[in-house]
C-alpha cells in the first residue's frame, strides 16, 4: 500500500481530474464503541463526544421533534445513519466530494412564471456524481486491492453535511446546509467510505458569525433556530417530499409557497458567501428554457406522458406527476388575486 499521504494526494488529484470541484478526507474515531453501544448513550449531546455520538444525538433530537415530517425513511435505523462504521464495518476514512452547480442565469419570475430550485435546472446530480464517484472508487481499488468501500450521493444512510465539514469542504451554516468559501451555497455532496486510514484534512470552521440572513429570508419560518430545520415547514419538503394533495396543506403554508413549484433556494440565495460563487464547468447543470422560466398556465395542462418526457433524467421526477401538478396549482392560485373566481383543486 502506498504511504497514506501519497495516497490521499493521488485520490484528490484523481477526483479533480474526474470533475469534482471540492474534495476532502475525514477520519472516523477508531477503537470506539459504535453508537449502538450502551456506552455511547450518556454523552451523545456533549460537544466533547466523538463525532458519531454527537451526530446520533442531533439526529435523535430532530426525529423526536418530528421535524422529519412524513420522511419515515429518515427515522429508519438512525443509529446506522449516524455512524459510518455501522454501514461499512471497519470504516476508517471518508472521502467527501462536492460538485459546483452554480450557473449565472437569473430566473424570470414575472408573467405567471413559477420557480424551480437551482439544483433541478439541468440533469440529475445523483447520476452525474455517482458515475464519477464509482470511477474514483475503482481508482482506490487499483491502488489498494484489499480495500473495502461504499459510495453514496444523497440517498445513502449517511449524514453527508457534517462529514463534509469534517473533511474541510465547508461548514454547516445556520440554514443547515454546507457553505463553502470557494463556492458559496452551491455544492452538492457525495462520499466514499473506506477501510483504509488516509491522511485527513482540517475540519472547516463555522464562519456564520453574527449573520442570520438565511433565517430572516425563510418565508415559512422553517429554520426554527440556528442550525435547526423543521422540514414540515420547509418549502423544499412541501414541494418535493410531501405526498398529500392541495387540501392537505394548511392555507397559511400554501400561500407562503408562492410561485415555487419545486424546491426552494431563498435561504441559499441570500448567503453573503455566494459572492465567491463561480459558474460550474459542468454542462449538465445548464438550465433549459422551461426549467428557468416555467410557465404555470402551460404546465397546468401537462399530461402525465408529457411530464414523464419533460423530466427524463431530471430530479424533477421526485414528487411524481401528482405532486408536481399540485405544486403548479398552488403556484397559479398564489398568482391570482384573492377575489378572483379561480379555485384550486
Ligand atoms: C432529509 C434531507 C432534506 C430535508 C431536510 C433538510 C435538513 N436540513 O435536514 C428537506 C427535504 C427539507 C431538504 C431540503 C433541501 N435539501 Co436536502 N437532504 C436531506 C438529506 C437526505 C439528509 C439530511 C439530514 O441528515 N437531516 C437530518 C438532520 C438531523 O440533520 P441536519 O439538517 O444536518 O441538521 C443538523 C445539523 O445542522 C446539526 N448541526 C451540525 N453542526 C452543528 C453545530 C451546532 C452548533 C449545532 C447546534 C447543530 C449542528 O444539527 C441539526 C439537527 O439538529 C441530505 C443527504 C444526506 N444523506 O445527508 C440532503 C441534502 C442535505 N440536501 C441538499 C440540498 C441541496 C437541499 C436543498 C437546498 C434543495 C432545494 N434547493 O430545495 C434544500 C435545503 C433546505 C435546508 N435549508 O436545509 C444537499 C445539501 C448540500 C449542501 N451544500 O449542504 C444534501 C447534502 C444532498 C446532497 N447530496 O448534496 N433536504
Ligand atoms: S429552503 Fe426555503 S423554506 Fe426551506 S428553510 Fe430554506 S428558505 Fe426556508
Ligand atoms: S446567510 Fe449568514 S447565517 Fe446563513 S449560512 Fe450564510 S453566513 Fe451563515
Amino acid at each position: 500500500m502506498p504511504p497514506r499521504s501519497t495516497l490521499a494526494t493521488q485520490i484528490k488529484e484523481e477526483a479533480r481530474r474526474l470533475g469534482f470541484d471540492a474534495i476532502g478526507i475525514a477520519r472516523l474515531p477508531t477503537n470506539l464503541p459504535t453508537v449502538s453501544s450502551p456506552f455511547a448513550q450518556d454523552s451523545i449531546l456533549s460537544e466533547d463526544s466523538p463525532i458519531t455520538w454527537r451526530l446520533w444525538g442531533r439526529l435523535k433530537k430532530w426525529l423526536e421533534l418530528r421535524f422529519h415530517g412524513a420522511m419515515e425513511w429518515m427515522a429508519k435505523d438512525p443509529k446506522r445513519r449516524s455512524d459510518p462504521a455501522e454501514v461499512l464495518p471497519g470504516c476508517q476514512s471518508i472521502v467527501v466530494v462536492g460538485t459546483n452547480y452554480y450557473t449565472s442565469h437569473i430566473p424570470d419570475e414575472t408573467k405567471k412564471a413559477g420557480r424551480i430550485a437551482r439544483y433541478a435546472w439541468g440533469k440529475d446530480y445523483h447520476n452525474l456524481m455517482k458515475e464519477r464517484l464509482t470511477q474514483l472508487e475503482n481508482f482506490l481499488h487499483t491502488k489498494i486491492p484489499e480495500v473495502e468501500t461504499r459510495s453514496y450521493v444523497d440517498t445513502g444512510p449517511i449524514m453527508e453535511k457534517p462529514w463534509a465539514q469534517e473533511a474541510g469542504i465547508g461548514w454547516i451554516g445556520k440554514h443547515t446546509n454546507v457553505v463553502s468559501t470557494d463556492f458559496g451555497s452551491w455544492l452538492l455532496l457525495g462520499e466514499i467510505l473506506t477501510t483504509v486510514p488516509l491522511d485527513v484534512d482540517e475540519p472547516a470552521m463555522d464562519l456564520c458569525g453574527t449573520c442570520s440572513l438565511c433565517i430572516q429570508a425563510c418565508p415559512t419560518g422553517a429554520i426554527v433556530e440556528p442550525y435547526l430545520l423543521d422540514a414540515e415547514r420547509c418549502i423544499s419538503y412541501l414541494t418535493i417530499e410531501f405526498r398529500g394533495g392541495v387540501d392537505d396543506l394548511p392555507a397559511e403554508l400554501r400561500k407562503k409557497i408562492g410561485n415555487r413549484i419545486f424546491g426552494c433556494d431563498d435561504c441559499l440565495d441570500i448567503c453573503p458567501f455566494n459572492v465567491n460563487a463561480k459558474p460550474t464547468a459542468e454542462p449538465g447543470f445548464q438550465p433549459s428554457p422551461w426549467t428557468l422560466h416555467p410557465q404555470l398556465p402551460t404546465l397546468a395542462n401537462l399530461t402525465k406522458e408529457e411530464f414523464q418526457s419533460m423530466t427524463k433524467g431530471s430530479p424533477l421526477r421526485r414528487p411524481k406527476y401528482d405532486g408536481f401538478m399540485r405544486n403548479v396549482q398552488i403556484g397559479l392560485a398564489n398568482q391570482t388575486p384573492s377575489n378572483s373566481p379561480t379555485v384550486i383543486r
